[in-house]
């Protein structure tokens, strides 16, 4: 108890400011932190009757990857991969964390400053959410509510920590009995316990009823996928090598690579989702759910791919879809020749551009609802996604997608492309060693190396093996499923004890071998050839 402190033998007349120095700094940096997290609770439990979009936090992270130059956003993917949201998420709730031990602290120095400083965190946060490319003006509100929320929490605990002192002063010059600081003391904890646990059931209630409310679940598990007027040729025996360590022919959906740039997963059920089909056509078109079920369905293996792939990497997967075919749907429409370009959007406001003419060429470009057999998963894209053989993800694979609209290059930049990426894009042709891995120790003898090779819409027609800078060896090639999709390899290596160094190389089905200079993802995709280095005793 304070009253049995050293400060208690000095002389009761010394003004307070020296005495509390400490207790003020833990009270205002614990003011402002409880005050905070009150404003971030009530947003959330507001956000629960709005949309996930609506939450501060939430808003924040999505202006902030928006605002983030490529430069970052690659660092970012390349250094933290899949968990580059986590790190952003932990990012936001420490610099918040930081403004709100500010805040209190300067609350209790100047009370109206501190209060005014979490309003005005409440207006970024309502002015973030307001931004977003499909806001309505409610959701502006979780942020503004939230934020008077905190602020009267910080009014409420900083005047509570002030009577602590105004009464230990009292006490110690005399004016007031011992017990009147108890009962300051106790008001101040019971106030800081209480807004803690209010935050935490508002909070909690609020993310429950966010779940609950917006989740497409249910209606995933409700689709019954038809069969496929066009079925996918069955797959070729052989086509998978099933070498250890390689990866299987299909990438089963729950490792399939997850490449966007939301930070809560949309939720559209079927029932609610349409597709808007505009711009240069001849006529406007709407489609429902429905209306995509009734139309032809096609089944097809097509290998996705994402720009941001490094040499070697992972950032593709293959799949067989189900869908409908978008070059029919366009020809229905009837597109203005001068419309180059497909814009797709999806419901969070992301944007693609598709060359027309790519998608009109005769290859199978699809509205897909179906990925291996499944609903599309919400991650890849439920309801319905694009997918366009040949084409890295970003300017072909709108996911969630929900409006159509044709124009011109000339006239519109999508997402990736206003910040800098390439206009047309292409899939480079590469080819990756999966087995063995980079600084494997093997045994000397026969070695089965392997991997993909991929340049989708024009195949692969040969792979070859390098060791330590020797010859090209050719590589035997798995049988070929479709020219859109990957190709499995593999090379049994008489493999000598040493330090080794294996590289590989593909050529695809228009006779060019991919290139060999070592270029990054940025703008237009990576290229060079990928090696591993391997010990072998
Ligand atoms: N709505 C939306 N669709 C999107 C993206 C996105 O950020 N938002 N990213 C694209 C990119 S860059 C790629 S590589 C593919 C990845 O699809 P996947 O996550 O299903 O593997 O989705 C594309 N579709
Ligand atoms: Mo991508």
């Amino acid at each position: 108890m304070s009253a049995n402190t050293p400060a208690n033998s000095e002389p009761p007349a010394q003004p307070r400011p020296r005495r509390h120095r400490l207790r003020r700094f833990v009270t205002g940096a614990l003011s402002g932190l409880l005050a905070a997290a009150a404003a971030l609770g009530v947003a959330e439990f507001i956000a629960a009757f709005i949309g996930p979009q609506s939450s501060p936090v939430i808003a924040i992270g999505a202006a902030f990857i928006e605002a983030t130059p490529t430069s970052l956003e690659q660092f970012a993917i390349r250094t933290f991969g899949s968990n580059d949201k986590l790190v952003l998420l932990i990012g936001i709730f420490t610099v918040l964390g930081l403004l709100a031990v500010a805040m209190g602290l300067l609350a209790r120095r100047v009370l109206a400053l501190g209060m005014a400083g979490v309003i005005l965190l409440g207006v970024v946060g309502a002015a973030a959410a307001m931004t977003r490319p499909t806001a309505s003006p409610l959701d502006a509100v979780p942020s503004l509510v939230g934020a008077l929320a905190g602020s009267i929490t910080l009014m409420l605990l900083i005047r509570a920590a002030r009577s602590v002192e105004a009464s230990i002063d009292a006490e110690l010059s005399g004016d007031v009995s011992f017990s009147r600081a108890i009962l300051a003391h106790r008001r101040f904890l019971l106030l800081s316990l209480g807004s803690a646990a209010l935050t935490a059931v508002a909070g909690t209630a609020g993310r429950v009823l966010l779940g609950s409310r917006f989740n497409a679940e249910d209606s995933r598990q409700g689709v019954r996928l038809p069969k496929p007027d066009s079925p996918a040729p069955s797959v070729p025996a052989g086509a998978d090598l099933e070498v250890p360590g390689l990866v299987p022919f299909f990438t089963p959906n729950p490792v399939f690579y997850k490449v966007d740039t939301t930070l809560v997963t949309p939720q559209l059920p079927a029932a609610e989702w349409s597709l808007r089909v505009h711009g240069m056509v001849g006529r406007e078109l709407r489609l429902s759910y429905e209306d995509l079920l009734a139309r032809p369905i096609l089944e097809r293996d097509i290998t996705l791919a994402c720009v941001s792939n490094e040499v070697g990497g992972n950032l593709v997967g293959n799949a067989r879809w189900l869908g409908i075919s978008l070059a029919d749907l366009l020809r229905e429409v009837g597109v203005d020749p001068k419309a180059d370009q497909i814009v797709s959007r999806s419901t969070d406001g992301w944007t693609c551009g598709t060359p027309t003419q790519v998608v009109m060429d005769g290859r199978d470009a699809l509205l897909a609802i179906g990925m291996n057999g499944e609903p599309l998963p919400l991650d890849h894209g439920f309801p319905v996604r694009m997918v366009v053989p040949g084409l890295y993800g970003y300017v072909s694979a709108c996911k969630w997608l929900v409006d159509l609209r044709l124009t011109r290059f000339a006239d519109f930049d999508s997402y990736w492309v206003e910040r800098g990426w390439a206009e047309q894009a292409p899939i480079k042709t590469a080819s990756r060693i999966d087995t063995p891995r980079s600084f494997a120790k093997l045994s000397s003898g026969t070695v089965p190396i392997a991997g993909v090779a991929y340049a989708q819409h024009r195949g692969i027609d040969r792979v070859e093996v390098s060791i330590d800078d020797g010859e090209w060896q050719q590589a035997r090639l798995a049988a070929e499923d479709s020219i859109e999709t990957w190709r499995q390899w593999v090379y049994p290596w008489d493999a000598t004890p040493g330090d080794h160094r294996i590289e590989v190389r593909a050529t695809d089905g228009t006779g060019d071998t991919q290139s060999q200079e070592r270029v990054t993802p940025f703008p237009s995709g990576a290229t060079g050839q990928h090696s591993v280095a391997v010990t072998v005793t």
